[in-house]
């Protein structure tokens, strides 16, 4: 059932990507168990999330313009959210897969967003505890992902907001306002 996507990350991914991917995938379907979502779809996304990772910039744009997504200025000046972006726009019009969850998920992954569904933010903290991942602070996210996903959904965001405040890095209101929203939710 997935060889065939399989096939097809292995040829538009980099190595490191592709790994990166089957990880992901199995961080999801691990996610998916312990949470109660559908293990099969949350693999798919986790599978897929990044298929435009290696995309060239100028192949990017040139997707947008033909799918007729227009780029916010934040968007149009961080190249790094464009995957997500495309990626999603990928899955639906050229491999066909019109399971809208899992192309939200995707198109969600980098950013997250207000309201997620349990898949959206299985994918989004799968991405953050795939077993390549080696980062300052992943065993903090690793542990938060097994206590619930609402934890490590504030880890994660805190993280991300965080290191791109460090670095004077511009911050998507779909970032701000799953922020917000886990702030408004928090009771301490
Ligand atoms: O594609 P991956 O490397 O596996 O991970 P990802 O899709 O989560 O991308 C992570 C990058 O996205 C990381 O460099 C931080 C960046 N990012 C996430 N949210 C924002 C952001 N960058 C900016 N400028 N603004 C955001 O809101
Ligand atoms: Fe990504
Ligand atoms: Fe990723």
């Amino acid at each position: 059932m997935y060889s065939e996507y399989i096939e097809i990350l292995r040829s538009r991914l980099k190595p490191y990507r592709f790994e990166h991917s089957l990880n992901v995938a199995d961080s999801a379907a691990d996610l998916a168990e312990k949470y109660g979502a559908d293990k099969d779809r949350a693999y798919l996304a986790g599978l897929l999330h990044d298929i435009c990772k290696n995309d060239t910039e100028e192949n990017q744009l040139q997707m947008f313009d033909e799918f007729g997504i227009i780029l916010d200025s934040v968007q149009k000046s961080q190249p790094k959210l464009w995957h997500a972006i495309s990626g999603a726009a990928y899955i639906k019009n050229v491999l066909n897969i019109c399971d809208d969850e899992i192309i939200s998920a995707i198109r969600y992954h980098t950013t997250a967003k207000a309201d997620m569904t349990l898949l959206e933010k299985i994918l989004y903290i799968a991405d953050y505890i795939s077993a390549d991942r080696d980062y300052n602070g992943v065993d903090e996210m690793r542990e938060a992902a097994y206590i619930s996903i609402e934890k490590a959904m504030e880890v994660a965001l805190q993280f991300t907001i965080t290191d791109l405040s460090e670095r004077f890095k511009p911050i998507h209101k779909d970032t701000l306002e799953a922020y917000n929203q886990i702030c408004l939710i928090r009771k301490d």
